[in-house]
C-alpha cells in the first residue's frame, strides 16, 4: 500500500510533467507489449514441451513400459514454484524496498510508519508459513498408487483455530490503527497553529497564507472570479493582509493546519514524506494538522540527494491533467519562514482591487493600514 504510493510518487517526481509524458507513455506500452509477447512465447514453449512429453509417455505405454509418473512431476513443479516464489519475494523486499520513502518528516508520521511495519511484519510471517504449507503439502501428498486418500471432511478444532487467531490479530491491528488515526486527526482547535489554505481545482492548487495578523480572512464560494480565485470575502478585515504563494513553505517544529477545499471535483492533498493525505471535497472543507520535523536541507543530507524536495501531489485521479497538480513543499527554520513570508505577494492585487471597485488612490501600502480601505459595494 505505502510502497506503491511511494513508487508512484517517485516516478511522478522524476519526470517533468507534460514534456516527457507522451514519450514515457509510449515507452511504457512498448514495455508492456514486450512482456505480453514474452509471456505468449513462454506459454507456447511450455505447451510444446508438454506435447513432446505426452508423445514420449504414449510410446512408453505402447512399448509396455511403465508410464511417466505425472503426479510426482507435478509435485516437484510445485516445490520449484515455491522456491522460485520465495526467492521472488526476497528479491522484491531487497530491491523494490530501496524505493521506500525516507524517514517520516512529521511527528505523527513516525507512528504511522510503526503501524505499517508491524502489519507488514505479521503479514510477511503469515505469507511464508502459508505458502510453505500450501506447496509443501501439494508435494508431500501428491497422488500415488501406493496409498489411498484419507477422507477427512471436517474438524471443528482446526476451524476454531484458524478463525479465532486471525480474528484476534486483525482486531488488535484495527483497534491500534483506529487509536493512531484518532491521535493524528482528532485535534481540537489549538491556538498557535499556522493556518494555510489549500484549494484544489482542475488542475492546480491555490495556496493562501495569513498575513501579519496570523488570521486567514473568510471565504465565500459565491465571490469566486477569475481574479479572486478562491473567493476571499473582503467584508472580513482579516482578509486584507492575506498572501498568495506559489510554493508551500513550512517552519520546522511548528504545528501546521492545512485548510483544504475543492472547487470542482474531489482532489486529494497528498504529501507522502509527511505521511499526510486527506481528500479535498467540494462543499466539504477538510483539514489536516501536523508538525514537520525535518527541514528540507536536513533531508537532502540524510537522503544524500542534493536535489531532494518535499512535494505535494493530488492523489485522486481528477481529470486529464491530474499529474500536473504538484507543488514543492519546503521545510525551513522559523526565521527563514518569516523572511520568506515577508516576500510573498498580497492576495489583494491591484487587479482585484479594481474588480472590487475599491478606492485604490486612497490606499497606502497593504497591510499596514487596512482600516482605510473602502468598499464600494
Ligand atoms: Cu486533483
Amino acid at each position: 500500500m505505502l510502497l506503491t504510493g511511494v513508487a508512484m510518487a517517485q516516478t511522478a517526481a522524476a519526470t517533468t510533467p507534460a514534456v516527457d509524458a507522451d514519450a514515457a507513455s509510449e515507452a511504457m506500452w512498448t514495455g508492456v507489449g514486450y512482456y505480453v509477447l514474452l509471456f505468449l512465447l513462454l506459454s507456447i514453449v511450455v505447451g510444446i514441451i508438454g506435447k513432446i512429453l505426452k508423445v514420449y509417455d504414449l510410446t512408453l505405454q505402447i512399448q509396455g513400459k511403465e508410464a511417466m509418473n505425472w503426479n510426482r512431476i507435478m509435485g516437484i513443479i510445485f516445490v520449484i514454484f515455491l522456491i522460485v516464489g520465495f526467492y521472488g519475494a526476497y528479491w522484491e523486499f531487497t530491491n523494490q524496498a530501496t524505493m521506500h520513502l525516507p524517514e517520516a518528516a512529521s511527528a505523527h508520521g513516525v507512528k504511522i510508519d510503526d503501524m505499517f511495519m508491524v502489519t507488514f511484519g505479521i503479514t510477511v510471517i503469515v505469507f511464508f508459513i502459508t505458502q510453505f504449507l500450501l506447496f509443501g503439502f501439494a508435494f508431500k501428498y501428491s497422488g500415488s498408487n501406493k496409498r489411498k486418500a484419507y477422507f477427512y471432511p471436517h474438524n471443528n478444532t482446526i476451524e476454531k483455530i484458524w478463525t479465532v487467531i486471525p480474528a484476534i490479530v486483525l482486531t488488535i491491528l484495527v483497534i491500534t490503527g483506529f487509536f493512531t488515526w484518532t491521535t493524528v486527526t482528532n485535534t481540537a482547535e489549538v491556538k498557535g497553529d499556522i493556518n494555510i489554505d489549500i484549494t484544489g481545482h482542475q488542475f492546480a492548487w491555490e495556496i493562501r497564507y495569513p498575513g501579519p495578523d496570523g488570521i486567514l480572512g473568510k471565504k465565500n464560494y459565491k465571490l469566486t472570479t477569475g481574479i479572486n480565485k478562491v473567493g476571499v470575502d473582503y467584508s472580513d478585515k482579516n482578509s486584507f493582509d492575506d498572501l498568495v504563494a506559489d510554493t508551500i513553505v513550512l517552519p520546522v517544529g511548528k504545528s501546521i493546519r492545512l485548510n483544504i477545499q475543492a472547487q470542482d471535483v474531489i482532489h486529494s492533498v497528498y504529501m507522502p514524506h509527511f505521511r499526510v493525505q486527506i481528500n479535498a471535497v467540494p462543499g466539504l472543507p477538510t483539514y489536516f494538522k501536523f508538525v514537520p520535523t525535518i527541514t528540507t536541507a536536513a533531508m537532502k543530507a540524510e537522503t544524500d540527494n542534493p536535489k531532494f524536495e518535499y512535494l505535494l501531489y493530488c492523489n485522486k485521479i481528477c481529470g486529464a491533467s491530474h499529474y500536473s497538480m504538484q507543488k514543492v513543499v519546503r521545510v525551513v527554520s522559523y526565521g527563514e519562514y518569516l523572511d520568506w513570508l515577508s516576500h510573498q505577494k498580497p492576495y489583494l492585487s491591484d487587479q482585484l482591487k479594481k474588480e472590487l471597485k475599491m478606492v485604490v488612490d486612497t490606499l497606502p501600502t497593504i497591510p499596514e493600514t487596512p482600516k482605510k480601505l473602502a468598499l464600494n459595494n
